[in-house]
């Protein structure tokens, strides 16, 4: 089994990937939670499909699926085919699927329609996800075979009673239809899976190994590689012991090169709390998850997010939504989540002075009301004005006035001392503080997410100043 490993290159794991070493693709989690989402949305819009190939040979063997797998099959005939074209396709795209025909694809070699192939979210260029759809018919003789001449199994002679009526079986930690008679296919299809193990290096020209071995003792090879593969994750990531996750990290760019770089600057600064401004950090929710799962995962989100980056949703904790219709959009019927986030409209909060009501003011207001739908402004005191060593014009009353005039305010209170903030935010219900750039990065230290606006250029309340005195 070593062939299938890059033995120059070190062994880690990642549950997106597998071993990072490994020539063939690894079973892993991600593949796993993704199938796990596609079953869902057939067994919701009432499809009548079976799994067969590959799978069934794990079920023989352990009831799971090979290690190596790198994909589903499954059966559909030709009368559900209407109802995965119509129903199902459209709710497999929503949910950031890509459902692509051999035949159309490749009509030279697929003259006709053979069924359908169902990809998903390439987080990188390793994970190949696929589910393969074979349509298939009865012939005359009453064996299955596909409609486009496509897979192996239309040259098998597979008679019908071995397929139906479909069999729900526990695979996998899944409940998923197989054929009536699982055990007496695989020998017709496959022949000796007891004894035979074969692994293909999949989706590249290296082919495939045979291994005349009874597969537990090929799988016992297979899992103390990965145990090795995942002590040399765990020695690598969890170097500092006393980590605390008390701390809070921003993501407004995401600037690392892959999930190590995260993994082990979390663990290093006892990273507890994410607050994610960018979409294309997503993708890194899954293993952050799988190696922190008490982490707490914010995400912020301003606009509409790419369909693909949907299904990492199902790793992040909180989604904070900057309008009804982003948040509405994340609550469309046919988003199949596995572990649906909480969804909240944000509640901005701000504070200044406002000597001088000007419009750099409003401008900074009118922005605030582009992330988020409730605008609570809090109003420097005259006392703390002067701990902040400013000498206002107007008095509390009449900045408070002019700020609850304004058309962007939703609610105003009064802000008493810079150590308070955490105090407003809980007390508001606050989600994200927004300031100007003239504060930027001073108050990363909240209880929320920051985000610090340009000034409005060429005007200030000291410039008001100056010219009535
Ligand atoms: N502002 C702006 N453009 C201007 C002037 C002010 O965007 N031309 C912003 C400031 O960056 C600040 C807000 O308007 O976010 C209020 O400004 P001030 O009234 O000067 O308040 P400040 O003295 O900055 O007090 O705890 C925070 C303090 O209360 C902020």
């Amino acid at each position: 089994m070593e062939e299938l490993f890059c033995n120059d290159q070190p062994s880690y794991y990642l549950p997106t990937i597998g071993i990072t070493n490994s020539k063939t693709q690894i079973y892993n989690e991600y593949l796993h939670n993704s199938y796990k989402q596609i079953f869902k949305i057939y067994e919701e819009n009432d499809l009548d499909y079976y799994v067969f190939a590959g799978s069934a040979i794990g079920y023989v063997r352990n009831k799971k699926n090979l290690p190596w797998a790198d994909d589903y099959d499954i059966i559909i005939f030709e009368e559900e085919k209407e109802k995965f074209e119509n129903i199902i396709i459209p709710v497999l795209i929503k949910n950031g699927f890509y459902c692509g025909t051999p035949h159309t694809m490749r009509p030279d070699l697929y003259p006709s329609h053979a069924g359908w192939q169902i990809t998903g979210r390439h987080i990188n260029d390793k994970v190949f996800f696929l589910c393969d759809v074979f349509l298939t018919k009865v012939d005359d003789n009453g064996f299955i075979r596909n409609t486009g001449n496509f897979g192996v199994y239309t040259h098998k002679n597979i008679p019908i009673n071995y397929v139906k009526p479909k069999k729900y079986l526990i695979f996998d930690g899944l409940y998923l239809p197989f054929f009536n008679n699982v055990e007496e296919y695989v020998k017709l299809e496959y022949g000796d899976v007891i004894d035979k193990t074969i692994i293909y290096v999949s989706h590249s020209s290296q082919g495939r190994i045979t291994i005349q071995k009874h597969w537990i003792d090929v799988y016992k090879e297979f899992n103390k590689i990965k145990e090795q593969a995942i002590k040399n994750t765990n020695d690598r990531i969890f170097r500092n012991m006393n980590y605390n996750g008390k701390e809070k990290l921003i993501v407004r760019k995401s600037n690392y090169n892959n999930e190590f770089e995260i993994l082990e600057y979390i663990n290093k600064n006892n990273i507890g709390r994410l607050y994610i401004e960018d979409e294309n950090f997503l993708r890194y929710c899954f293993t952050i998850k799988y190696y922190y799962p008490n982490i707490i995962i914010n995400y912020y989100m301003y606009s509409e997010i790419n369909i693909k980056n949907i299904f990492n949703l199902n790793y992040v904790n909180n989604v904070y939504c900057a309008n009804q219709i982003l948040l509405e959009k994340l609550n469309d019927k046919d988003i199949m989540y596995l572990n649906k986030p909480n969804l909240k409209l944000i509640r901005v909060i701000t504070f200044g002075t406002y000597d001088l009501f000007h419009y750099g003011h409003d401008n900074l207001f009118r922005r605030c009301k582009n992330y988020g739908t409730e605008l609570i402004v809090g109003i420097s005191s005259d006392e703390f004005n002067i701990i902040k060593g400013k000498k206002s014009v107007n008095k509390f009353e009449k900045r408070l006035e002019d700020v609850k005039n304004n058309q962007y305010v939703d609610s105003t209170f009064i802000e008493e001392s810079f150590e308070k903030k955490n105090h407003y935010i809980l007390e508001q219900d606050a989600d994200l503080l927004i300031m100007g750039d003239d504060w930027e990065n001073k108050f990363d230290w909240v209880s929320c997410m920051t985000k610090y606006l340009p000034r409005t250029l060429n005007i200030s309340t000291s410039l008001l100043k100056s010219k009535i005195t």
